[in-house]
C-alpha cells in the first residue's frame, strides 16, 4: 500500500509521518525533525482518524443544513454587525493548529478587509511572552535555535519545559545524544519533578516564578566571573549596564534554591560555552513571562552564546503550527509576514499588496480581553476556528458565559461535541488532519507539508475554503479567489518579496519557485542558516538589547495551583480522547499533592480534592506524590465538560495576564484545597456511552466500551436503578451483591449472556482492578465471577497502562522485573514496553527504581 508523506498534527516538534488509508502510521525516516521516530500520540494517530463524533455537515441552531445557507448566514451576520457597530464589533479567535494557508486567509480577511485587528489565537495562551521577549531583545520574533544545536550542546538547560511528555521526540534526540556523549549535562528547572527530570543531572526545584531571580543571579555571576563577552556586547548589544544593574538588585533567595544549588548551576553555566536554554510554558504562562524570557536572553547575549552551533536560547513551540501562525501575523498585535502593525510603512506595503479597501491601524483585542469584550457586549459576532476557548482559557466558566452572551457565534471544528460548539449558533465542519493540504512550520523554522491521504468526510471543507467563501459573500470575492492551498502559499511568499526592502528576519525567497506538491521540509531563511552568528540583530541600529528586568515580589499562599499536560493527551482531548490506548495512561482528572500536605488535609490515595479559587471550583482525584513541593498542587488541563462533571481546571485559574504579552498566568493560581467527602465512590465499565450527573464523574473510552469514575453526594434510594441510569440500560438481567458490613454494592448487567455493565460502589474509594473489569465487558464471564472485581485466574490483571503503544500494564512490568529484567532495555525485550515510541521510558526507569528498592534492602 502506498503511504503519504505528511506531518504530525500535534506538537511543535513537527515530525514527519508516513500515513496510509488503512490507518498505517510510521515515522518518516527522511524527515529532519524525527528521522523516523514518533511518540505515543503520533504513533496512535491511526486510531483518531475514524469518523466517530465528527461534525459532518453545517449546522444552524442544532439542525443540519447546506453550505449555502450556513455561509450566507455567517456573511450576512458579520456584515450586518460591521455595518451597524463598526469593524471592531466582530472578532475571530483562531489557533496554532491551523495550517499556514488557513491562518493567512483568516488574518487577511480580518486585518485587510474587515479592517480591524480583532483576530487573536490560542497562541496568546502559549507563545505570546516568547514573541514579546524576542522582539524586545532582537527587534524581531526570531527563534535562532535548531534541533541539531541540542545534539551539539554540552549543557542543556530546560526551563519550565516537560520535554519528555510535551516534545517527546526532541527529548529522545537529547537522550540519544547524552547516551553517545555522557559528559553532556542537563539541568531541569521546574517547581515539580516531571518525567523530564529523570534525564537531568540536576533538578533545580525552583519556587514558582523564581526564574527571573535565578537568571538575574546568573547574569551577575557571569559578569563577576569575567564571562561577559565585551567584544560581542560592545559591538552588538545595547542596554548591557542597565540590565546588569537590575540583575544585581535581584535576590537569589527568591529562587527558593540553596546557595550550593545556585553556585553549582552558575559555575556550570559559566564554564560551558556550548549551552542551549530550552524554555516553554513554565516561562511563558506567567504574569512576568516576558521578563522571564528576557532574563534568559540577557545571559545568552551577555556571553555571546547565541547563533553559534550548540549555543543559544531556544523557545520550543507548543502547537504544530504555532510558528507558522506567528509568520502570517495571526496575533492581534501583528500584521503579516513579520511586518509591524503599528508601522505605517509596513501597513502600506501590506495594503497595497492585498489591494485591500482598508487596513487595521491599531492592535486588536488579546484573547483574555477579547472574551471580556464578549461579556460586555462589544462583540456582536464571533468566529472561533480550531480551538476550544470555553474550556482552555483561564476562568473558563466566565468565558463560556461570555460566549453564550454573544448574539452570533460561529465555530469551525472537526468534532461535533465540544464545550465551545455547545455555545455556538452555527457549526461549520472542517476537514481534519489526513484530509487537508497545506504547510506547517515547526519549532526550528522548518516548513513541512501536511498532505491529504483520506477523502473529506460528509460535506466537510478545508478551513481556508470556508473562510474564503465567507469573504466572497461579504463582497471580497476577488481577493479571496483561491482554488487550492498552493495559491495561498504562493501569495504568502509573494508578499514576502513585496516587503523584501523592509529589514526583517523572515525571508521566504527559498520558496519562491518551490514545487508545492513535492515540497521537502525546508527551513527559512535557508536550511542550516544561523541567525545572529554575525552579531546582526533587527532593531533599527542593527543591535540587540539586553532588558533590565526585576524579579516579582512573590506571595506565599497556602496553596498554588500549577497546570499543564499529560503524556498521552492533547489539550481538550477532542482527538486523543478517542483512543482507548491513550486514555488508559491516566484516565481521570487528578491533582498532584505533596504527602505532607495530604496528611495535613486528611487526604488518602483515592480521595477527591476540591480545589477552589475566587473564580471557581473543581474536583480532582488526589495523586499523592513528592513530585510536587509542599504548598503546590499540579493538575492537567485536559478534561472538559464532555468528559467530566467537575474536573475542569480552568474553572479555577485566574485571568491575570503578563503586561507586555497579554499571556495569562496559567501556571500559578492562588487556591484553597480540601478533601471532598463524597457519600459514595464508584467505578463503572459499560458498553454504551454514559452521561453521568454525579458531583464527580470522569468518563473515558476503553477497548470494550466506556469506563466511569464516580462519586456521589447522596446515597441513592435504589442502587440498581442508579446503575441502570448511569449506563443507560433498562433491559437485561441485573446480578447484585452487597456487603452490608462495609456498605459496598456490586452490580453486573447481562444481556443475552453477555456482560454489558459492571458497577462497583462503596462509601470509600473503590479498590477493584479496572483493567480486569474493563476486559470482562462484552464477554460471557459469569456475573458472579465478574463481580469479584479481579481477573479470572486464567487472565492475569495487567495493571494500569504504562506503555500505550503495546498496552503494557504496571503488573506485567513488575512481573518482568521480578523475573530478572533490571533495565529499561531488558523490560523492552521481555514485554515490548518502550520499544516503539519510547515515551514511557522515564516511567519505566521510575518503576525499576521503585520495584528494585525492596530487593536491594533485603
Ligand atoms: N502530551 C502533550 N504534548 C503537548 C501538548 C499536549 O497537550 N499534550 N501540547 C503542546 C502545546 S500547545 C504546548 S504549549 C506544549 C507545552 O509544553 P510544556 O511547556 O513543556 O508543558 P506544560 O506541562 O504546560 O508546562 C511545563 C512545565 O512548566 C512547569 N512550571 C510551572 N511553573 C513554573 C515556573 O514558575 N518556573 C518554571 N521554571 N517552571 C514552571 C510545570 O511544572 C511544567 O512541568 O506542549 C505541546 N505538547
Ligand atoms: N490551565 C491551563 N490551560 C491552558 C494551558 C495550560 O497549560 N494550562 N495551555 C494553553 C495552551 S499553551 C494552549 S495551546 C491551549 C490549547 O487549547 P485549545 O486550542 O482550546 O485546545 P484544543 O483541544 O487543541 O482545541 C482545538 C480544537 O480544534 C479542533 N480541530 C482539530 N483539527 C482541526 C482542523 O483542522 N480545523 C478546525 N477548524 N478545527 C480543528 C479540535 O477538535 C478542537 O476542538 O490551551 C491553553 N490552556
Ligand atoms: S513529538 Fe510526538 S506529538 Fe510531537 S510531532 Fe512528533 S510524533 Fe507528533
Ligand atoms: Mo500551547
Amino acid at each position: 500500500m502506498s503511504l503519504t508523506r505528511t506531518t504530525c498534527p500535534y506538537c511543535g516538534v513537527g515530525c514527519g509521518v508516513l500515513a496510509g488509508v488503512d490507518g498505517t502510521i510510521k515515522g518518516d525516516p527522511d524527515h529532519p525533525a524525527n528521522f523516523g521516530r514518533l511518540c505515543s500520540k503520533g504513533a496512535a494517530l491511526g486510531e483518531t482518524i475514524d469518523l466517530e463524533g465528527r461534525l459532518l455537515h453545517p449546522k444552524v441552531n442544532g439542525a443540519d443544513t447546506d453550505w449555502d445557507t450556513a455561509l450566507d448566514l455567517v456573511a450576512q451576520k458579520f456584515s450586518a454587525a460591521i455595518a451597524e457597530h463598526g469593524p471592531e464589533s466582530v472578532a475571530f479567535y483562531a489557533s496554532g493548529q491551523l495550517l499556514t494557508e488557513d491562518y493567512y486567509v483568516a488574518n487577511k480577511l480580518m486585518k485587510g478587509f474587515i479592517g480591524a485587528a480583532n483576530i487573536d489565537t490560542n497562541s496568546r495562551l502559549c507563545m505570546a511572552s516568547s514573541v514579546a521577549g524576542h522582539k524586545r531583545a532582537f527587534g524581531t520574533d526570531t527563534v535562532p535555535g535548531t534541533y541539531a544545536d541540542l545534539e551539539q550542546a554540552d549543557l542543556i538547560v530546560l526551563v519550565g519545559s516537560n520535554l519528555a511528555w510535551c516534545h517527546p521526540v526532541l527529548y529522545q534526540r537529547i537522550a540519544a545524544a547524552k547516551d553517545a556523549r555522557p559528559d553532556m549535562r542537563i539541568v531541569n528547572i521546574d517547581p515539580r519533578r516531571t518525567a523530564t527530570t529523570d534525564l537531568a543531572d540536576t533538578h533545580l526545584q525552583i519556587a514558582p516564578d523564581g526564574d527571573i531571580a535565578l537568571f538575574n543571579g546568573l547574569l551577575a555571576h557571569l559578569v563577576d566571573g569575567g564571562k561577559l563577552d565585551a567584544t560581542f556586547t560592545g559591538n552588538h548589544v545595547n542596554g548591557v549596564a542597565e540590565a546588569i544593574s537590575a540583575a544585581r538588585a535581584s535576590n537569589t533567595a527568591d529562587t527558593g534554591l540553596t546557595p550550593h544549588e545556585l553556585n553549582a548551576f552558575f559555575t556550570l553555566w559559566a564554564q560551558t560555552e556550548k549551552v542551549v536554554t530550552i524554555y516553554s510554558q513554565g516561562v511563558n504562562q506567567s504574569s512576568c513571562g516576558t521578563d522571564k524570557v528576557n532574563a534568559i536572553l540577557n545571559c545568552h547575549l551577555a556571553t555571546g552564546r547565541i547563533g553559534r552551533a550548540g549555543a543559544g536560547p531556544f523557545s520550543v513551540t507548543g502547537q504544530p503550527n504555532a510558528m507558522g501562525g506567528r509568520e502570517v501575523g495571526g496575533l492581534a498585535n501583528m500584521l503579516a509576514n513579520h511586518l509591524e502593525l503599528d508601522n505605517a510603512d509596513h501597513r502600506q506595503v501590506v495594503q497595497d499588496f492585498w489591494d485591500s479597501p482598508t487596513i487595521c491601524t491599531k492592535p486588536g483585542l488579546k484573547a483574555v480581553d477579547l472574551f471580556e469584550a464578549c461579556a460586555n457586549g462589544q462583540i456582536k459576532a464571533l468566529w472561533v476556528i480550531s480551538t476550544n476557548p470555553a474550556v482552555s482559557l483561564p476562568d473558563s466558566d466566565r468565558v463560556a458565559a461570555a460566549i453564550a452572551k454573544v448574539q452570533f457565534v460561529v465555530t469551525s471544528d472537526i468534532m461535533e461535541k465540544t464545550d465551545t460548539n455547545d455555545l455556538a449558533h452555527v457549526l461549520l465542519p472542517a476537514t481534519g488532519w489526513g484530509e487537508k493540504d497545506g504547510t506547517v512550520t515547526n519549532s526550528e523554522r522548518r516548513i513541512s507539508r501536511q498532505r491529504a491521504f483520506l477523502p473529506a468526510p460528509g460535506s466537510a471543507r478545508p478551513d481556508w475554503e470556508i473562510l474564503s467563501d465567507v469573504a466572497a459573500r461579504m463582497g471580497f470575492s476577488e481577493a479571496f479567489d483561491y482554488q487550492k492551498p498552493a495559491d495561498i502559499f504562493a501569495e504568502y511568499v509573494a508578499l514576502d518579496t513585496a516587503a523584501s526592502h523592509i529589514a526583517r528576519d523572515l525571508d521566504l525567497s527559498i520558496f519562491a519557485d518551490a514545487d508545492y506538491a513535492g515540497l521537502i521540509p525546508t527551513q527559512w531563511p535557508r536550511n542550516d542558516h544561523r541567525f545572529f552568528v554575525d552579531g546582526r540583530f533587527y532593531h533599527p541600529d542593527g543591535k540587540a538589547r539586553m532588558i533590565a528586568v526585576t524579579a516579582p515580589i512573590l506571595s506565599k499562599p497556602r496553596f498554588t495551583l500549577n497546570t499543564g499536560r499529560n503524556r498521552d493527551q492533547w489539550h481538550t482531548m477532542t482527538r486523543t480522547g478517542k483512543s482507548p490506548r491513550l486514555g488508559a495512561h491516566l484516565a481521570e482528572p487528578y491533582v498532584e499533592v505533596n504527602p505532607v500536605d495530604a496528611t495535613d488535609l486528611g487526604a488518602a490515595p483515592g480521595s477527591l480534592i476540591a480545589v477552589e479559587s475566587i473564580y471557581g471550583r473543581t474536583l480532582l482525584r488526589a495523586l499523592i506524590t513528592p513530585r510536587v513541593a509542599q504548598g503546590q498542587l499540579f493538575a492537567p488541563m485536559h478534561w472538559t465538560r464532555q468528559r467530566t462533571t467537575a474536573g475542569i481546571v480552568n474553572s479555577v485559574t485566574a485571568p491575570l495576564t503578563d503586561p507586555f504579552s497579554g499571556q495569562p498566568a496559567l501556571k500559578s493560581c492562588t487556591v484553597t484545597a480540601q478533601v471532598y467527602r463524597a457519600k459514595w465512590y464508584g467505578f463503572l465499565a459499560c458498553i454504551n456511552e454514559p452521561a453521568p450527573q454525579t458531583p464527580f464523574a470522569a468518563i473515558a473510552p476503553t477497548q470494550t466500551g466506556w469506563q466511569v469514575e464516580l462519586a456521589g453526594g447522596k446515597m441513592p434510594v435504589d442502587w440498581e436503578s442508579e446503575a441502570r441510569q448511569l449506563c443507560g440500560q433498562t433491559g437485561g438481567d441485573a446480578s447484585i451483591q452487597t456487603d452490608p458490613t462495609i456498605g459496598s454494592i456490586r452490580i453486573a448487567i447481562t444481556q443475552n449472556g453477555q456482560i454489558t455493565a459492571l458497577f462497583f460502589a462503596a462509601p470509600t474509594p473503590v479498590v477493584v482492578s479496572r483493567t480486569a473489569i474493563i476486559d470482562m465487558i462484552g464477554t460471557d464471564t459469569p456475573p458472579l465471577t465478574a463481580l469479584a472485581g479481579r481477573s479470572p485466574s486464567d487472565r492475569p490483571d495487567v495493571g494500569a497502562t504504562v506503555c500505550a503503544c503495546f498496552n503494557v500494564g504496571r503488573n506485567t512490568l513488575l512481573a518482568a522485573v521480578a523475573n530478572g529484567a533490571h533495565s529499561v532495555a531488558a523490560l523492552g525485550e521481555a514485554t515490548c514496553a518502550g520499544t516503539n515510541c519510547g515515551s514511557c521510558k522515564p516511567e519505566l526507569t521510575a518503576l525499576l527504581a521503585q520495584a528494585q528498592l525492596p530487593m536491594a534492602a533485603e
